[in-house]
């Protein structure tokens, strides 16, 4: 019997704003911990924020979930984007544009890597108030990749809305 591999934590953003995008986050979570590979640790609240990019969309509601896994960060970016496509997620959507679940791999343990597939830390995390956030929430000050303080960053997006609604639990 060859040896489990050791796990790792990881950080994930879901988001969504058409449809039911609390329910599909929440069908999202329950599909990612029935995976053998995962289990599911924490979520934050959910938190409605004001769209960012493409600001002539409506609010996205936000949150950050910690799971545990075997997976290694391709493995675990398939998996995200399986279960995007399970609860109706289409891939035709425009980049920064609305979309029902949107399911982003932010932080693999202090991973950094940068291929065509996977870059980690997701590039854009440290500006979008609508991921440091909720991921304060979680973690309170935490070191990222690179060396950038959490909190540090949050101060630089503090401008952007971010309302914490009631806990992911309560979600229906
Ligand atoms: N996702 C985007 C583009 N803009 N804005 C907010 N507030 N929340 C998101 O999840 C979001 C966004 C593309 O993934
Ligand atoms: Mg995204
Ligand atoms: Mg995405």
């Amino acid at each position: 019997m060859s040896p489990r591999p050791e796990s790792a934590l990881a950080w994930i953003g879901l988001g969504g704003n058409l449809g039911e995008p609390r329910s599909a986050m929440s069908m999202a979570l329950d599909q990612l911990n029935n995976d053998e590979e995962i289990e599911l640790e924490a979520v934050s609240s959910f938190y409605r924020t004001a769209p960012i990019g493409i600001t002539d969309q409506p609010d996205f509601i936000n949150s950050v979930a910690r799971l545990r896994t075997t997976y290694q960060p391709e493995a675990l970016l398939e998996k995200l984007l399986a279960v995007e496509a399970n609860l109706g997620r289409v891939r035709s959507e425009q980049q920064f544009g609305p979309r029902v679940l949107d399911l982003d791999l932010l932080l693999f343990d202090q991973v950094q890597m940068d291929t065509a597939r996977l870059t980690l830390p997701h590039p854009r995390m440290h500006l979008r108030r609508f991921v440091l956030e909720p991921l304060y929430e979680l973690e309170g000050e935490m070191t990222l990749p690179g060396g950038r303080g959490l909190s540090d960053c949050l101060e630089q997006v503090r401008g952007q809305s971010a309302v914490r609604e009631h806990s992911a639990k309560s979600a229906g």
